[in-house]
C-alpha cells in the first residue's frame, strides 16, 4: 500500500543556508561560531557577530561598494528604529521630487526597506544594478555594519552617516520578539533567558551592541559633520526638533514656507507608527529579497516595553553591563 509522504515546506529565504558559495562556506569554517538567533549559526567576523546568510553580502559590499560624496547612509543596531528612520529619511530627502502631500507618495505603496536598501543584503555581481547607478542623487542606503567594517569608500568620501541608537533594553526585547516570529517556521522559539544571556555577552546580530554604539558615538564627536548620532527615544520625545536637526545635518533644512505649509508635521504623520503599520503594503506585503513579512517590522513602536518583560534580575544584570560598557563615554540611556 502506498504511503502518502509530505515533503517539509520550503523555508523562507531568510532561513535558507544552502545558497552560500563553496568559498564562503570554507571561510566560515575558520571563524568562531555561536548559536544564531534565527538560523543555525552566527559567526564572529571582524569582531562582530553575523549570520552565515548575510556574511557573503557583507564581504561583497566591503569589496565592491563605491560610495559617492553625496550618499547618505543610515546605520543602526538591529531593532533600533531602522524602518522608521528609513521612512523619515526618504520623505525628507526626496520631498522636492515627491511632495509629502502626494496621493501616490512612494511610502504609501512601498515599505521603506524597499526604498532604502541595506548594503549588505544583496550579492554584488548578480543581475541587479551593480553600482546602484540608476539611483537618483543623493542615494540613500542603510547598513547594520559596525564603523570599522564599513566599506572603505564610505570613510574616504564625504558620505554622511546617520546613526540611530535605541535603549538596549528595548532593542533586546524587540529583537527577541522579531527573531522568534521568524523562527516560527521551525515551530519553536528561543527563550528570553537564553537570548538575554547571549545579548549580555555581546552575542547579538552585529553585536556586541555596545561596541557598535560606542564606535559611532566617538565618530560623531570627532566628526560632527560626517556622523549624526541620535536616539529613538529622542525622536519620540521631540519629533519636530529632531527632524529639523536631521534636515540641517543633511544640508537640506526646511524653509519657513515649508514649515508654515505643514511639511514637517506631514512627514512626521506620514512616517508615524499608526500610519505606516496600517498601510496595505505593511499589513500584507513581504520583502522580495528575504521573504520576511513587513508586518513583523511593526510591533508596538513604544518606549519602555522592556519593563513588561524583564525580571528584577534581568534589570540588574543589564544595568550592570550598560554601566560597565558605557562608563566615561558621556552616553546615557534612560530607565523609562
Ligand atoms: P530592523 O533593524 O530589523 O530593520 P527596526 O525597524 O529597527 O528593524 O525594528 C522594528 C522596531 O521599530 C519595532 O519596535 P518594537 O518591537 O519595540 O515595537 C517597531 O515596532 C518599531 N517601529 C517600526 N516603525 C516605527 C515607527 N514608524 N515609529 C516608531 N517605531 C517604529
Amino acid at each position: 500500500m502506498a504511503t502518502s509522504q509530505t515533503s517539509p515546506p520550503i523555508p523562507p529565504k531568510y532561513l535558507q543556508e544552502d545558497d552560500l558559495s563553496e568559498e564562503c562556506k570554507k571561510f566560515l569554517s575558520t571563524l568562531p561560531k555561536e548559536k544564531a538567533w534565527i538560523g543555525s549559526y552566527m559567526y564572529n567576523y571582524q569582531g562582530f557577530w553575523v549570520a552565515d546568510r548575510i556574511i557573503q553580502g557583507v564581504i561583497a559590499c566591503q569589496q565592491q561598494f563605491q560610495a559617492h560624496d553625496s550618499d547618505i547612509i543610515l546605520v543602526t543596531n538591529p531593532k533600533s528604529g531602522t524602518t522608521w528612520l528609513k521612512s523619515l529619511l526618504f520623505a525628507l530627502v526626496n520631498r522636492k521630487k515627491h511632495s509629502i502631500f502626494e496621493q501616490n507618495h512612494p511610502l504609501l505603496v512601498k515599505n521603506s526597506h524597499d526604498l532604502v536598501p541595506f548594503l549588505e543584503h544583496r550579492i554584488y555581481g548578480d543581475d541587479h544594478d551593480r553600482n546602484y547607478s540608476s539611483f537618483t542623487l543623493p542615494r540613500l542606503f542603510s547598513t547594520h555594519l559596525p564603523f570599522t567594517s564599513l566599506p572603505k569608500s564610505v570613510q574616504d568620501t564625504s558620505t554622511k552617516i546617520v546613526y540611530l541608537c535605541r535603549n538596549p533594553r528595548d532593542s533586546f526585547i524587540s529583537l527577541w520578539h522579531f527573531t522568534n516570529s521568524l523562527r516560527l517556521h521551525y515551530k519553536d522559539t528561543n527563550s528570553i533567558e537564553e537570548m538575554f544571556d547571549l545579548f549580555c555577552r555581546g552575542m547579538s546580530p552585529y553585536g556586541p551592541f555596545w561596541n557598535h554604539v560606542l564606535d559611532y558615538w566617538k565618530q560623531s564627536i570627532e566628526k560632527p559633520n560626517k556622523v549624526h548620532f541620535f536616539m529613538y527615544e529622542e525622536i519620540k520625545a521631540q519629533p519636530k526638533l529632531q527632524l529639523k536637526r536631521l534636515a540641517e545635518f543633511l544640508e537640506c533644512p526646511f524653509s519657513l514656507e515649508e514649515e508654515n505649509c505643514g511639511v514637517v508635521d506631514e512627514i512626521l504623520r506620514m512616517c508615524s507608527f499608526e500610519n505606516l503599520s496600517n498601510l496595505e503594503v505593511n499589513k500584507n506585503g513581504k520583502s522580495s529579497l528575504s521573504e520576511a513579512e513587513y508586518k513583523l517590522f511593526f510591533r508596538k513602536g513604544k518606549v519602555g516595553d522592556w519593563k513588561n518583560h524583564f525580571t528584577k534580575e534581568m534589570s540588574e544584570k543589564l544595568n550592570h553591563v550598560i554601566e560597565q560598557q558605557f562608563q566615561g563615554s558621556g552616553l546615557r540611556f534612560s530607565y523609562i
